[in-house]
């Protein structure tokens, strides 16, 4: 990985050249967030600007929650079995970002993996990236302030202005989502310069944290209601652990989505250090999202489920396995997990 990301940049735009009239195709992880979502499409508008061809591919629509960000439909495609062959085809290079491997992609794995040439803008912690330029960096709250950076070194290399105010609301909903408003202990110095400089270019940091945190719909408050009366405490308080059945979501009319918080409502529990919320999902796998306070690295016990993700944030996922007895196996071995630390 380059040390600078001025030596990336240049990296990049001299490689952008091999593309010729071909698209560059960026590359969110699959089951988008605010930051994959805004880093995706601020890159790939800003390399329009550059005069360059870009698209954002993804193997499914952007969810609803994330509308307010009004991002054009002329951005992003949505890859099917059907329009994959041409989208292979139209492929110049690949940009990944918010996710460094062709696994965490979802459907649009394999015209990722395809790629000649790959690009990387990441800062997820232990990615196995064998892209060659690839700019990782575990300790940026998100991937948008990389994005930022990257876009800021093509505005001098290009000699345009790549930057508007919409590419610096999506930046800046990348940075609050990831960041958690600014709270999250990867937050740092370099996340609120890139946040003054969003703020210049007018981004709205106020509806952007309305409908990212605290939005909410009688069928989420509802079924947040049930997850937590479900709730199991283990370890003398240290662990927490809900589930979502697909019942649940049913009966109380939840929204996609209305799952996302609770595992956040387990962590700040004052005794517990290690949060889990278990939801069944519609393809028969089992999702489970992981928050821990210092003193549990869910980063490295998602790994050892299969999973990934940051120090206080991961995820994992169960496949061929019910509900209950995967519960189980999480308390256990997180409990063993606990204990070695
Ligand atoms: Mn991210």
């Amino acid at each position: 990985m380059p040390a600078k990301m001025s030596d990336f940049a240049k990296q990049v735009y001299a490689c952008f050249a091999c593309v010729k009239n071909k698209e560059i195709q960026i590359f969110p992880h699959a089951r988008v967030d605010g930051d994959a979502v805004g880093s995706a499409c601020s890159l790939a508008s800003g390399l329009r600007k550059a005069g360059l061809s870009a698209r954002v591919m993804m193997d499914a629509p952007i969810p609803p929650r994330l509308d307010f960000m009004h991002i054009p439909e002329d951005l992003y495609s949505v890859v099917t079995p059907d329009n994959e062959s041409q989208a292979k085809e139209e492929q110049g290079a690949a940009f990944a970002v918010d996710c460094a491997e062709a696994h965490r992609m979802g459907g649009c794995e394999a015209i990722f993996a395809q790629a000649e040439t790959k690009m990387v803008i990441d800062h997820h912690v232990s990615v196995d990236s064998n892209s060659e330029l690839a700019y990782i960096d575990p300790k940026a709250a998100s991937a948008s302030e990389l994005v930022y950076a990257f876009l800021r070194e093509l505005e001098t290399l290009t000699g345009r202005t790549l930057l508007d105010t919409d590419m610096a609301n999506w930046l800046m909903v990348g940075i609050q989502s990831d960041s958690g408003k600014f709270s999250f202990e990867n937050t740092n110095p370099a996340t609120f310069r890139t946040a003054a400089d969003l703020l210049e270019l007018g981004a709205n940091v106020t509806d952007n944290a309305y409908h990212l945190f605290d939005e909410s719909s009688e069928g989420k408050v509802l079924l947040q209601a049930r997850a937590m009366s479900d709730m199991k405490i283990f370890m003398d308080g240290k662990i927490a652990i809900t589930k979502i059945t697909l019942k649940m979501m049913d009966e109380t009319k939840a929204p996609d989505g209305a799952a996302d918080g609770i595992a956040n409502i387990l962590r700040d529990i004052d005794t517990v250090l290690a949060a889990f919320a278990v939801r069944e999902s519609e393809d028969g796998t089992i999702r489970v999202n992981c928050r821990s306070k210092v003193g549990f690295d869910a980063a490295a016990f998602a790994q050892t489920m299969g999973g990934g993700g940051h120090h206080r944030a991961s995820g994992f996922t169960g496949k061929n396995v019910d509900i209950d007895t995967f519960m189980d196996e999480i308390v256990t071995k997180a409990t063993a997990f606990l204990e070695q630390q």
